[in-house]
């Protein structure tokens, strides 16, 4: 594996899911491994767990780690081919890559999606550029359409969870007040695609995610149906992929609250924080047995860590 940035990168899902589990159980084992190597992290957003978990996860194997808040503390970036440099960007992503690519032995990149151009955050074209001008092992740290640590988390914490029989996962819109990115339900559907789980996903009519990531999971437009019979309820915000980036009117009642969760298989409740409380997930269920959101904070550290030692292996 040279890069994570998609399940589609992982050569072994249920490999690297044990592999996880393993370094859990013993995480200073590998701690030769990434002796005199250096991971650096860019943020050009804002983070709590990635980039914490992410640090925890390359100290546990002896890695050096760089933190660069590029969106404070750097010069602010330009990613277009061509562009006459006149205005508020003041360094190509063509130099500074090659820069970090010579500094670093593993690069980690934050990019959200802008939201305002489809095609654009589709194509990944800020991530591309890390990748291309660095040319070293590359870990997303949330692209603009998908967050593979959050899913390889959610993938642990499910495994470690999971009942005796095929578990049905829903994964469940929640209100909110902003445009959100897709990329953290994207990116779960297509991890769930690939684990032996029944996917549902249920959201109001106009909120339909990108295909190419949820794949043939079944849509259920009405919530308290799709609920029913679910072991695993996945709650998230995403903004409308049909009408791009934006948000439609919406309906308070699809916040999941306790009384939701009836018809459910007494059903565990996912979260990839941070969560606004009391719009997306009820206080009572956050502060219930059923979350699970603590347990997935802490996974992003070993999900970070088989990443990290993989790509230390294979390069
Ligand atoms: C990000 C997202 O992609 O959903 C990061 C999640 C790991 N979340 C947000 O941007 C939430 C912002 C807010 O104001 O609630």
């Amino acid at each position: 594996m040279r890069q994570f940035t998609s399940v589609a990168d992982v050569p072994d899902v249920q490999a690297m899911i044990q592999e996880a589990l393993a370094l859990k159980a013993n995480p200073f084992a590998f701690q030769h491994l990434g002796k005199n190597k250096t991971l650096g992290l860019v943020f050009l957003n804002p983070s709590l767990r990635t980039r914490m978990s992410t640090q925890i996860a390359a100290q546990h194997l002896g890695m050096q780690v760089i933190t660069l808040n590029a969106d404070k503390d750097g010069w602010a970036l330009e990613f277009q081919d061509g562009a006459v440099m006149n205005g508020a960007t003041v360094e190509h992503i063509r130099d500074a890559a090659p820069v970090l690519g010579s500094y670093c032995d593993v690069i980690g990149v934050r990019c959200f999606p802008g939201l305002q151009h489809r095609e654009t955050d589709d194509q990944e074209h800020i991530m591309r550029q890390f990748i291309r001008y660095t040319g070293k092992p590359y870990v997303s740290l949330e692209s603009a359409t998908l967050h593979p640590l959050q899913s390889l988390a959610d993938a642990i914490t499910l495994t470690e969870n999971r009942p005796k029989h095929r578990p049905r996962v829903v994964l469940s819109w929640a209100p909110h007040i902003k445009p959100i990115p897709h990329a953290v339900a994207n990116s779960f559907a297509e991890w769930m695609n690939r684990m032996d789980v029944e996917l549902v996903i249920t959201h109001p009519e106009g909120y339909e995610l990108n295909p190419a990531y949820s794949g043939t999971a079944r849509v259920e437009y009405n919530q308290q149906k799709a609920l029913e019979g679910a072991d695993f309820v996945y709650v998230k915000n995403w903004s409308s992929y049909r009408d791009y980036g934006k948000i439609l009117p919406q309906d308070p009642s699809w916040m999941l609250t306790l009384s939701h969760l009836n018809a459910t298989n007494q059903a565990r409740v996912m979260h990839c924080l941070p969560v606004r409380r009391n719009v997306e997930l009820s206080d009572e269920i956050l502060d219930s047995p059923a979350s699970l959101v603590q347990e997935q904070a802490r996974n992003r550290v070993f999900a970070a860590q088989a990443v990290l030692k993989q790509l230390l292996e294979k390069n």
